[in-house]
């Protein structure tokens, strides 16, 4: 197959998902075409069969804000028309829904056919596509989709109860490369960041509010004045510099670590102890799904779709969204005891082999070609 896929091209969730779908799909032997606006972070090597493309917004100084929408239906008929794509998948309702809705009808004029699946990921639907500034295009724009899917049942249930959804949506959860994320031995890299043989907690993610990474320090905090431990803070966004004051004002500057963002998350995963997930809202939790890959059990709220992932009392522990007490009381259990840790580490690790890439990619494969076949025939 020739398929397209557009993505946000950053570190978030729903661009690495496309990105290793796509990447995946092309080991498979197809044919995969990005199309966004910057190179995807996490396409980092050539393949013969991917193809980025790159959507350029025209500056012009009418424009407070450059119509990037228009950039973007443009190139997707340029690229589906030329490249004789089979199919377009888009990551995140806005705005790649309604833009593949509008290239699609361009299309349509010029007696092109072009199937469009959409992938339902979570603050699409759940914190900004549930806003009335976007709702009414999000429904739209989901119901045009020839082929929906969502990262979790429960971000299928909230997106039925969200909207007027007249189409099915198929769950295809997210999953993991294991040729990537795995325990590997880091104990050079290990040393380094905990020289004195300390436990390592670790958060990764993009330091928005949803996330409350502030919760993340304050369950370090108690869990330090018991344990000695680091903290290492992964990712970069609009908390940072608060969170930077709070470990200042804690005097915790000198046992938590903030790296930034970071390419190699599975080394960094390698050497940690206890994975931190705090969000208030999260509609599946791929940071926690790599961790547990790498054998790293997780704390976490019960927000969204995270219980479909980190299962209580077995790959790690769920707690009330900003219940630090629980949260900071699990992470002492686990962290005082190496055989319930270890237990821990070998469930985090058997739960996340069933979000293994290799069962998950044919489904995918399998929904391609039943919606392509279906527009096809109608
Ligand atoms: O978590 C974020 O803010 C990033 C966001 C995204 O769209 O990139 O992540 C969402 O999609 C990920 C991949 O499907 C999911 O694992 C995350 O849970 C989801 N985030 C939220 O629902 C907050």
């Amino acid at each position: 197959m020739k398929i397209g896929i557009v993505c946000y091209p950053t570190f978030g969730g729903s661009g690495v998902v496309a990105t290793e779908l796509g990447i995946g799909l092309a080991g498979l032997g197809h044919e995969v075409h990005f199309i966004t606006y910057k190179r995807p972070v996490r396409l980092t090597s050539f393949y013969h069969n991917i193809f980025f493309h790159e959507v350029t917004s025209l500056e012009y100084p009418l424009f407070e804000y450059a119509p990037y929408e228009s950039s973007l239906a443009s190139k997707l008929v340029d690229v589906i028309r030329f490249e004789k794509l089979d199919i377009l998948h888009v990551h995140y309702a806005i705005p790649h829904a309604s833009v593949a809705y509008m290239a699609k009808q361009i299309l349509k004029e010029k007696g092109i056919q072009i199937p469009v699946i959409t992938t339902l990921h979570g603050t699409d639907i759940t914190l900004v596509g549930a806003d009335k500034s976007f709702s009414p295009v999000v429904e739209f724009s989901i119901n045009q989709s020839d082929g929906v899917t969502a990262v979790s049942e429960h971000l299928k249930e909230e997106t039925l109860q969200n909207f007027d959804i007249v189409k099915e949506i198929k769950v295809i959860p997210n999953f993991i490369d294991f040729t990537r994320f795995r325990k590997t031995n880091k104990d050079h890299f290990r040393k380094a960041l905990a020289p004195e043989g300390e436990k390592i907690l670790i958060h990764i993610s993009n330091f928005r509010k949803v996330k409350r990474v502030e919760d993340v320090v304050r369950v370090f905090q108690i869990v330090h004045q018991k344990i000695p431990s680091k903290l290492l803070l992964i990712g970069d966004g609009p908390e940072r510099s608060h969170l930077e004051e709070l470990c200042r004002e804690l005097n915790l500057c000198d046992e938590v670590r903030f790296l930034g963002k970071q390419e190699a998350v599975d080394e960094l995963l390698a050497i940690s102890d206890l994975f931190l997930l705090t969000s208030e809202n999260e509609s599946f939790g791929l940071a926690a799904l790599e961790a547990m890959a790498c054998e790293v059990p997780v704390i976490s709220t019960n927000a969204g779709g995270i219980p479909e992932v980190n299962i209580h009392g077995q790959t790690g522990y769920l707690c009330n969204v900003g219940d630090i007490e629980s949260m900071s009381a699990y992470c002492i259990e686990l962290l005082s005891n190496e055989n319930t840790l270890e237990t821990f580490r070998k469930n985090a690790y058997q739960n996340a082999l069933k979000y293994d890439i290799k069962t998950l990619l044919p489904e995918y494969v399998r929904f391609y070609e039943h919606i392509i076949d279906k527009v096809i025939k109608s």
